[in-house]
């Protein structure tokens, strides 16, 4: 197996985040440079009927696809990794008994549970984000119980790395926000946890200021399909009425 070449350095790999986005609209995104594309189940409008379209528009620029499943069915997880995800990032996992059965979700028997079946990842081998050839179990952590229970989570086997949903874990925390110091600390802790036990790191940032503190993770969701609509068309029409008005004198 190649690996997948990284547009971005050094090596922290810079995704884009889908929620609404159709085959169409992922064509132009992942064709904009990014290392990988997050499909979301959980929040937005993908469905996983729709799916291995999803993906295949990734696959045109040969850019490999992490799926955020909407919980923790093995079902669902089985069937986005058949679908040819390059790995599942799950949320909201807080204790290792949650890790080991995503884990086990995502994994072909002796070792785990998943099934095997006519599938798009059983006839070609889908893009992954790791020359090793395997697709990734990423758990998210995203809560003060998934905090409390990081390291035995980092552990659990068949976890290749921790993601972590800012957004929610300031909710759980209480804390004003995705910068507020006590969300920045609890981040900056649950990576470095992960890091130590030799798993992946991983983290959706939306935010610029936080991007900064999460210089070393290994996968980085820069923004939303939502964020960058919305950011470049303010943009474009802000530089536009400053052009009319220029022109204007
Ligand atoms: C969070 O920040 O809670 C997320 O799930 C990001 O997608
Ligand atoms: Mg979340």
């Amino acid at each position: 197996m190649t690996p997948i070449p990284t547009h971005s350095q050094p090596q922290t790999r810079l995704g884009a985040w889908v929620t609404f986005l159709d085959a169409h609209g992922i064509e132009a995104l992942s064709g904009s440079g990014f290392d990988w594309i997050g499909i979301d189940l959980q929040h937005g409008t993908a469905t996983l009927d729709g799916l291995p379209g999803l993906l295949r528009a990734c696959e045109l620029n040969r850019t490999p696809a992490l799926v955020r499943t909407s919980g923790h069915s093995a079902a669902e997880i089985g069937r986005a990794l058949d679908a040819g995800a390059a790995g599942v990032v799950v949320p909201m996992v807080e204790s290792a008994a949650q890790a080991a059965a995503i884990a086990a979700a995502c994994t072909f028997p002796p070792e785990g549970v998943r099934s095997s079946g006519a599938s798009r990842s059983a006839f070609a081998t889908p893009l992954l984000l790791q020359p090793e050839g395997k697709v990734l179990c990423l758990a998210m952590i995203e809560s003060s119980a998934g905090l409390t229970n990081a390291e035995a989570i980092a552990q659990a086997d068949g976890i290749d790395g921790i993601f972590v949903g800012p957004y929610d874990l300031a909710l759980s925390l209480g804390a004003s926000g995705v910068t507020d110091p006590r969300t920045l600390d609890a981040i900056v802790h649950v990576l470095a946890v992960a890091r130590n036990h030799g798993k992946l790191t991983g983290a959706f940032s939306g935010s610029v200021e936080l991007s900064g503190a999460l210089r070393d993770a290994d996968l980085l969701a820069v923004d939303s399909d939502l964020a960058f609509l919305r950011s470049g068309a303010e943009a474009k029409l802000a530089a536009t009425r400053a052009a009319l008005s220029a022109a204007r004198g």
